[in-house]
């Protein structure tokens, strides 16, 4: 499984999707990548690129390469999906882990902007496959895009969610873990002047019920410090009366939760009447 998928509210960063060659090194006492992820049928190698002897064994993955001498390698073609943490017996300290999947999807770290679209990229077992990307839909997987893969089974799709959407792929029986997409909410700022200085913020997509914070830009410190709290209503708005001595750069920060990200408006500045 895609540790992303069981973990709401993390960034949905998953792990690098599988390498169309797999192979482990050991440069010296540690295994480079120390991660890997792999298809169920793909063989992964490891190779000894020391001047030590190692080995490598996973009890739970069935992994046993017995002693490799510098310049030896073993090759594993795994046959089930999971997690398998391994060690060389021979220098505990030296340890890695191989994750394997049917089927592999990811997402790109950083959250969506608005108008801009998320690739998901993957790796399905073969060139040619029908990779069908769904994504959730009050519980149903439904069915979004369809695309071959192309060579090493890689495949992408770009996404535009306009709401926090989870997605996964699907070939022939085979299903991938779920990723989430996030969503950066747009947030408009109206000031409006009078006795005092009126601040109303509106975010879109409806955050209603989200936390919000007015910032102030603080020169010395190159960086924003809340001044005030509050949240959004049942319209996604919120307003802030301020009254304020010195000219100030104020904006409004709509927290992150429920699959979308922290939203900023524009900074907008207030002085003294
Ligand atoms: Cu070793």
């Amino acid at each position: 499984m895609l540790p992303v998928a069981d973990m709401p509210g993390t960034p949905p960063h998953g792990p690098a999707a599988p390498a169309a060659t797999n192979v482990i090194s050991m440069p010296g006492k540690a295994f480079a990548p120390r991660d890997l992820a792999v298809l169920i049928g793909q063989p992964v190698t490891w190779r000894n690129d020391d001047t030590s002897t190692h080995d490598i064994l996973s009890r739970s993955g069935g992994i046993e390469s017995g002693f490799l001498g510098p310049g030896a390698s073993y090759v594993f073609t795994p046959s089930v999906g999971g997690v398998f943490p391994y060690i060389c017996t021979i220098h505990p300290q030296m340890q890695g882990r191989l994750r394997v999947y049917g089927l592999a999807l990811e997402a790109a770290a950083a959250p969506r902007l608005p108008g801009r679209p998320t690739v998901l990229s993957g790796v399905a077992p073969a060139a040619g496959d029908e990779v069908v990307l769904t994504r959730l839909e009050a519980g149903v997987w439904v069915p979004d895009a369809r695309i071959r893969a192309g060579g090493g089974g890689r495949f992408t799709f770009a996404v535009l969610p306009a709401t926090p959407s989870t997605y996964r792929a699907e070939v022939g029986d085979r299903v991938s873990d779920g990723v989430a997409v996030r969503v950066v909410p747009r947030v408009t700022l109206r000031v409006r002047r009078g006795a005092k200085v009126v601040l109303e913020a509106t975010a879109t997509p409806s955050r209603a019920g989200a936390r919000v914070r007015l910032e102030r830009y603080v020169r010395e410190r190159f960086t924003w410090v809340p001044v005030r709290a509050g949240r959004l209503d049942e319209r996604s708005r919120v307003t802030f009366a301020v009254r304020t001595t010195v000219r100030q750069r104020l904006r409004v920060r709509v927290l992150a939760s429920r699959g979308y990200a922290d939203g900023r408006s524009a900074p907008v500045v207030v002085r003294p009447r």
